[in-house]
């Protein structure tokens, strides 16, 4: 078929949006504080639906809060084509994290409709739930249970650290958007196509505007608690403590010294360390940390993840430990035709480009396991990201937004 028309998207209206959506949850230091499903999340799903509202797309939810925008095919029996990203943030993320992926895909699916373009395929906007993963453990929960990699039931039971659960928070979702239609989890999806913002230096450095992903590197997540005794900080002598902080400190040296490499490859963080009691002159007698650590190279991360327990207990001292792995993912590739349909819409519209390697997770790879899955990254300033002062620039934005509805187009009609 030779190349419809690709009408131009709005990128004035894209950029007013984030504005927008940067309101909901934004902070004083210029960030979002937006957890999944919390009140400031189910409002920026009612703003989306709003905004659909208006063109009469309709709003579907599933079981897991994963939210769709349709905008109707000719063929109803033909699965839709899709994109998206996440709304949720970090406890003190940016504001493009995600919501440039949820609003690049919204912008492709108005500049569609309002083209007057009739594609046999539906056209959707997903939002999935809790792709952060910071307030309801495990990360990119709503695309994993979508896609069939964790089990709704467990998922939903997940609680945050008041206690509350995810399935009450899909709950309030849902009473929220009561006009939202439901969808069957796994169902079929014809292509996906996630824009995000690189969250590295690679396009910058290189003074690229578009990343045509070729993959993303695997993680493996692990929940450590180590359990001694409080105690008298100026009554106990060091010979009858059983401090959880100091057999702590030594599992998480321990852990460096054995996942550093010349290379700097291996990406080992300990993000959430937490000391109880908590008192200053209490000898600790509880400590949890997570380790999440990553690599591009499956023997590799396999090989130096499955040392993490024996090293924790070999540094235990008189303390208990125990260590759960709560998350697991290989490294995974995007098929050929999804990078190479990115690179042929930015040669197109003469975005300068290059194939570039995902270091941070994303919903696509769970999307990649149900439809052919890609995603287009965008530069995002020094590579800065979970953190307050991320930034993109709307030309770069805009550009991801075009390539999105070329790709619809392209795949839809
Ligand atoms: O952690 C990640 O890689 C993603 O940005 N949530
Ligand atoms: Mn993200
Ligand atoms: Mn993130």
């Amino acid at each position: 078929m030779s190349n419809p028309p690709y009408p131009e998207i709005n990128s004035k209206r894209l950029w007013r949006r984030h504005l927008d959506m940067a309101k909901i949850g934004g902070t004083p230091g210029g960030g979002v504080h937006r957890l999944a499903l919390s009140d400031e999340d189910i409002e920026a799903h009612l703003l989306l639906a709003e905004w659909a509202g208006v063109h009469g797309f309709s709003t579907d939810l599933d079981s897991i809060g994963n939210m769709f925008i349709r905008r109707a095919g000719s063929d109803p029996s033909l699965p839709p084509v899709a994109s998206g990203s996440h709304t949720d943030t970090q406890p003190l993320g940016g504001r493009f994290d995600g919501i440039t992926g949820v609003l690049a895909a919204f912008e492709a699916l108005e500049t569609i409709h309002e083209a007057g373009i009739e594609t046999r395929h539906a056209l959707e906007t997903i939002v999935w739930n809790n792709e952060e993963g910071s307030r309801f453990i495990p990360a990119c929960m709503g695309s994993a249970v979508y896609a069939g990699g964790e089990e709704v039931s467990d998922m939903l039971a997940r609680e945050d650290r008041n206690g509350v659960t995810m399935g009450s928070c899909v709950g309030a979702l849902k009473k929220a958007l009561p006009q939202a239609g439901s969808r069957e989890l796994g169902a079929p999806i014809a292509s996906f196509i996630e824009t995000h913002i690189e969250q590295g230096i690679e396009l910058e450095t290189n003074g690229n505007t578009i990343g045509a992903v070729t993959g993303m590197q695997g993680y493996r997540r692990f929940e450590v608690h180590v359990i001694g005794e409080d105690a008298h900080s100026g009554t106990t002598p060091r010979a009858r403590r059983k401090d959880a902080f100091a057999a702590a400190s030594d599992m998480t040296r321990a852990l460096r010294e054995l996942l550093w490499d010349e290379e700097d490859e291996i990406r080992y963080t300990v993000g959430r360390f937490e000391v109880l009691p908590g008192g200053i002159s209490v000898v600790p007698g509880r400590v949890n940390f997570y380790i999440d650590l990553r690599y591009h190279d499956a023997g590799k991360l396999d090989a130096l993840g499955d040392r993490i327990p024996e090293i924790c207990r070999a540094h235990a001292g008189p303390c208990e430990v125990e260590i759960n792995e709560f998350i697991r993912q290989a490294p995974m590739a995007f098929p050929e035709s999804m990078i190479a349909g990115v690179e042929q819409a930015a040669a197109r519209h003469g975005f300068p480009h290059q194939r570039i390697y995902s270091y941070a997770g994303h919903d696509a790879r769970h999307a990649a396991r149900l439809c052919p899955a890609g995603m287009i990254f965008i530069p995002c300033w020094r590579g800065i990201s979970h953190n307050e002062s991320e930034r993109a620039e709307p030309d770069d934005i805009a550009a991801a937004a075009q390539i999105v509805t070329d790709m619809l187009i392209d795949q839809a009609v």
